[in-house]
């Protein structure tokens, strides 16, 4: 049994669990008048609402206890300090760094990285300055409209997620466009909505060997030379980030166009980093420091705030305590703001590649779960699919609800009716409907006898069905970067009670190196029968049937 199952602090929560876990939440409310102060937060202007899940203050003690027990306070600073806590790759962790103010220190190998943080945004700052401008033009002379971030992964689901997020910060003047499936579909739908003359292609990725990417930058670069009839014009039309400046060069890429990160920046945390440079374009740099700003304020309420006033302490051990001690399987992240809309798939990436792991930092295989599904689409729209599942399945689905006060599209009633679906959802979680409440429902309905009865238990609802609220004024940049660090903090605190590296990623990389793997056998003359024989046939069904 690993230590973590036989702590004293794992045990309270167990025994503790098997105490409370038959409590129904919509008689704590009734008997305590004032349960959303105690188990609500506000840093400023953003509310965490966790008072609609199955705690008691008993909970919140014994899960800060495994907090303790786990020195999640010397975690802490020994990330922000800039530890080399990412073991398996040796290295530091230091997203917090791109977004601290230009005087702050942050040593790494003994050097203070700030310095270089800050002359990378410097560059981002003229580049993008000059882009919507129109001081940079492309070969033809004319003012870039579009610009194309070609990444996958973490080199492109958080600028996808971000410009979509901050559409009402967004130029006029340009339109932000995302490649990334090696499918030549992805490339060829967007190249039909450009115009040479007017497009910016930004090559991100932190190795610059990723297959999908080069792949399609390649096939930018050659409909770029086509349609402008030369080789020179790849110099005005492409940018480039990466930490391997030596393969940005070989691609021919105009050094004043790289930009630069570094191996301490994960992938799917490089969204502060150069990685932001189409955000930075799309919004403009000012923007974009109110994104960093707002990173760098949730960093210093993280670092600062004891444990039991602490967000991303508390979020993070409110999934310990369903996932471990509940056993539930996923959870569901719902927006209820359409720019929001691609935030679930943004943070199924933070979450599971970071803490989908199955051995402990000393390489020992866990005997506990760790993270979970995470899945999600914005409300209302999933309420009309998936939430029966979440209201009458036989699995609990803890869910976050996010959602602004205030829309940048104020027509009508639709902002009341979206919010009043919003925490109707999370009430009705809550409460259930009983069996009692059910019945005087279908007597009221005219129903009566047999027909009653058989469609009463289809009308019973259990309720107790966890779930967080987060309420922000409305969706600008500082709010962003509030949340986005909010969940990395949270991510972060469950990594370190799980005892694992939540920087590394060997699934990715184990992806990457069977990319190329099979390629030369779907060309190949002669039939394949190397592999098992599912494989094999696969394989040669394709070589036969394919046509071109
Ligand atoms: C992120 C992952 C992964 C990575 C992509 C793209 O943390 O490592 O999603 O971002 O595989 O990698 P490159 O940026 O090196 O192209």
């Amino acid at each position: 049994m690993s230590n973590l199952i036989s702590s004293s602090a794992w045990q309270a929560l167990y025994s503790h669990q098997s105490d409370i876990r038959n409590l129904k939440m919509r008689e704590l409310f009734a008997t305590d008048s004032s349960r959303f102060d105690k188990f609500s937060l506000q840093i400023d202007g953003l509310l965490l609402d966790y008072s609609k899940n199955l705690i008691t203050e008993k909970t919140i003690e014994l899960l800060i206890n495994l907090a303790s027990q786990s020195n999640l306070s010397d975690w802490i600073k020994r990330q922000f300090n800039g530890e080399k806590i990412n073991t398996s790759e040796s290295r530091a962790v230091l997203h917090t760094a791109l977004r601290c103010p230009p005087n702050s220190t942050v040593l790494v190998d003994g050097k203070n990285v700030i310095p270089d943080v800050h002359r990378v945004l410097d560059h981002i700052r003229r580049y993008s300055n000059s882009i919507r401008s129109g001081i940079t033009v492309g070969h033809t002379g004319k003012q870039i409209r579009h610009i194309v971030n070609i990444g996958i992964g973490g080199s492109a689901l958080g600028p996808l997620m971000a410009c979509e997020a901050l559409k009402p910060f967004g130029s006029k003047d340009l339109t932000a466009h995302f490649v990334s499936n090696v499918d030549a579909t992805d490339i060829a739908e967007t190249l039909k909505k450009l115009d040479a003359e007017t497009t910016l292609f930004i090559v991100s990725s932190k190795t610059f060997t990723t297959q999908e990417t080069l792949t399609n930058a390649h096939t930018a670069r050659a409909w770029l030379v086509k349609r402008l009839g030369s080789e020179l014009a790849v110099a005005k039309h492409f940018a480039a980030v990466s930490t391997n400046l030596s393969e940005t060069s070989k691609f021919g890429i105009n050094p004043e166009n790289v930009f630069e990160f570094w191996d301490w920046v994960g992938g799917r945390y490089s969204l502060w980093s150069a990685i932001g440079l189409p955000i930075a374009i799309y919004i403009g740099m000012e923007n974009f420091e109110r994104l960093l700003a707002g990173g760098h304020a949730m960093d210093e309420h993280f670092r600062n705030a004891p444990l039991e006033k602490n967000m991303p302490a508390i979020l993070g051990l409110l999934g310990i305590w369903y996932g471990n001690f509940f056993g539930t399987g996923s959870y569901a992240i719902l927006p209820y703001d359409q720019y929001l809309q691609h935030f679930p798939a943004y943070l199924q990436q933070l979450e599971m590649e970071s803490n989908g792991k199955r051995v402990d930092r000393e390489g020992n295989p866990v005997d506990y779960d760790t993270h979970f599904v995470v899945w999600g689409e914005p409300g209302t729209n999933g309420q009309h699919s998936f939430y029966q599942l979440i209201h009458q399945g036989t699995r609990m689905v803890p869910a976050d609800f996010l959602a602004p006060l205030n829309s940048y599209n104020p027509i009508g009633e639709h902002h009341a009716m979206l919010l009043s679906n919003c925490f109707a959802q999370t009430e009705s979680l809550m409460l259930g409907k009983t069996e009692a409440e059910a019945r005087a429902e279908l007597i009221a309905q005219g129903l009566t006898g047999n027909s009653l009865e058989s469609l009463l238990p289809c009308k019973v609802f259990p309720g107790n069905r966890p779930t967080n609220t987060l309420l922000f004024n409305q969706l600008d940049p500082y709010t962003l970067g509030k949340l986005i660090a909010l969940y990395e903090h949270k991510i972060f605190v469950q990594s370190v009670v799980w005892n694992i590296n939540a920087f590394d990623q060997w699934g990715v990389e184990f992806g990457k190196q069977l990319a190329n793997k099979l390629l030369p056998e779907l060309r190949s003359e002669e039939a394949i029968s190397t592999h098992d024989s599912s494989t094999n046939n696969l394989i040669n069904i394709y070589r036969k049937r394919r046509i071109s």
